[in-house]
């Protein structure tokens, strides 16, 4: 039976972001916690949350290896007057996730927004991820599976539709080289596939930016190491300049004590 290790080997950071209400916190405590959250309320500042993750690597073209990693969360506020707190929480993260609403033109718009904050304020290794949440709109009106009865979610009175098509949110992706996916926060649809690739990347640029130091690491030994010969060469050619080929005397004949 394969033994696997459950400490975590990694952990990262990751800063959830994106306009008011699209439904960050909802995201969230679909993967953390499997459910909705208990009361649906704005967040405020700022709130955290922690889990681990089994993802497989390759260790060999061959073999799959099993490895558990650790994400912390950092769910912000979309809210306006919070930005300034939000930049604050790029410190140190590794990974983005920026959310809009299908149903909310204008949120995704504003991804441009969040991404150029990202670019400027996280680690440059930062992983960005954009999700295009509420997907659930597109179900029929209303869908009767058995026991369960479906009604669309509701804007005031109205159902809510989409105004961002899935190509606008692909499109988007290819341009800025993010990771994408629709998802619905309500109905738990793509959450934990958008999550597994999400985390699979953090791991694959951790092991990137380990070998990147290692190499920097032995690049500056190997500098030091030359540098010492060279020293040390240096130093010896001055001495056999001053004192055997130079054969400088002094005024009464005899050799200077220069070694
Ligand atoms: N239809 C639908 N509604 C959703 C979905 N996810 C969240 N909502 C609704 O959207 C509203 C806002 O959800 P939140 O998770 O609080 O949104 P948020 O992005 O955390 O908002 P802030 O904390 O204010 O930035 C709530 O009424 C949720 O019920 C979804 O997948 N589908
Ligand atoms: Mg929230």
């Amino acid at each position: 039976m394969q033994h696997i290790d459950h400490t975590p080997t990694a952990s990262f950071k990751i800063v959830l972001v994106g306009d008011q209400s699209v439904g960050k916190t909802h995201l969230l405590h679909q993967y953390v916690q499997g459910t909705a959250p208990p009361h649906v309320q704005a967040t405020l500042g700022v709130e955290f949350h922690a889990k681990t993750q089994m993802i497989e690597v390759f260790q060999t073209a061959e073999s799959l290896q099993k490895v558990m990693i650790k994400m912390s969360f950092f769910d912000t506020a979309g809210e306006e007057k919070y930005h300034a707190v939000t930049a604050c929480h790029y410190r140190n993260a590794k990974g983005a996730i920026i959310v809009y609403d299908v149903t909310n033109r204008q949120s995704f718009e504003n991804v441009e927004r969040w991404l150029n904050d990202a670019r400027q304020l996280a680690a440059q290794d930062c992983v960005i991820m954009v999700l295009g949440n509420k997907t659930d709109v597109d179900l029929p009106q209303e869908m009767s599976l058995g026991d369960i009865h479906y009604t669309p979610p509701l804007r005031g009175k109205i159902p809510l539709q989409r105004e961002v098509s899935l190509q606008e949110g692909l499109d988007l992706a290819k341009q800025h080289e993010v990771i994408f996916f629709e998802v619905s926060a309500l109905q738990n649809v793509n959450i934990d596939r958008a999550m597994k690739v999400m985390s699979e990347k953090l791991y694959e640029q951790f092991l990137i930016m380990r070998m990147r130091r290692l190499d920097q690491i032995m690049a500056q030994e190997i500098t030091e190491q030359q540098q010492g010969v060279k020293l040390r060469g240096n130093r010896s050619q001055s001495r056999f300049e001053c004192c055997i080929s130079s054969g400088r005397h002094d005024g009464e004949g005899q050799q200077q004590r220069c070694c």
